[in-house]
């Protein structure tokens, strides 16, 4: 067990049960003429936090944790993508629309991959999903369990958006759940740290959350 300093209180880490989730670090929220920008955001921002999430993927590989990553992503004929979420925002680019890096959020575009410094393994497991959360019409819950995994680290994009429903939806399936703070990032700084504020209000409603430098402190003692 390892001890890792965290608010709202010390995070109690056993590499064995713990899984490393990297949440939608897509080109089409990250880059240029995606998604996030059809949705009217600068996403410069964003590109900030993928030198400390490329530290901890790397860590975590050299550990043999297991690393999980996640893409919103749509079917090519958008049947699991509801018609609500293609209306939403009364865009002039919507979900399924061409853009300069392929079809919005469309599994198998160009936009719709992890960027190059995270690229997945082979052997890493990668989750589409179609909602904000990555447990919602999805495996992962699944194979959390067959791979006896209680504690999930989760890093990515946006904190209060993808971030924030998959860590309320891994804290009611019983997840113990540490957010790495400079590793996630949001396209409103303020709503990132309300967001932080929010999750350990109150003993930690739904997590925990701590900078990378005490991951890496904590994981050495
Ligand atoms: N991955 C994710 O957070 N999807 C979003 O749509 N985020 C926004 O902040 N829009």
């Amino acid at each position: 067990m390892k001890k890792i300093l965290a608010r709202p209180y010390d995070f109690q880490l056993e590499l064995a049960s713990c899984a490393l989730v990297v949440i939608d670090m897509q080109r089409d929220f990250i880059e240029s003429g995606g998604f996030g920008e059809a949705l009217g955001n600068d996403v410069s921002i964003l590109q900030e936090i993928v030198p400390t999430v490329e530290k901890l993927l790397s860590l975590w590989r050299e550990l043999s944790g297991l690393v999980i990553h996640t893409r919103e992503v749509h079917l090519p004929d958008l049947s699991n993508c509801p018609p609500a979420k293609i209306r939403r925002g009364n865009l002039s680019t919507k979900i399924g629309d061409p853009g300069p890096m392929g079809r919005l959020l469309i599994a198998g575009e160009y936009g719709s991959e992890i960027i190059e410094p995270l690229l997945p393994l082979k052997d890493e497991v990668v989750i589409d999903k179609p909602g904000k959360g990555a447990f919602y019409n999805t495996d992962l819950g699944k194979i959390l369990n067959e791979k006896g995994i209680t504690q999930l680290i989760i890093v990515g994009v946006t904190t209060e958006v993808c971030v924030q429903t998959t860590m309320r939806e891994a804290n009611d399936r019983g997840f113990d759940c540490l957010l790495i703070e400079d590793a996630t990032a949001s396209y409103f700084p303020e709503f990132k740290k309300s967001t932080i504020d929010m999750i350990v209000a109150q003993g930690g409603i739904v997590g925990w959350s701590t900078p990378l430098s005490n991951l890496l402190q904590g994981l050495i003692n």
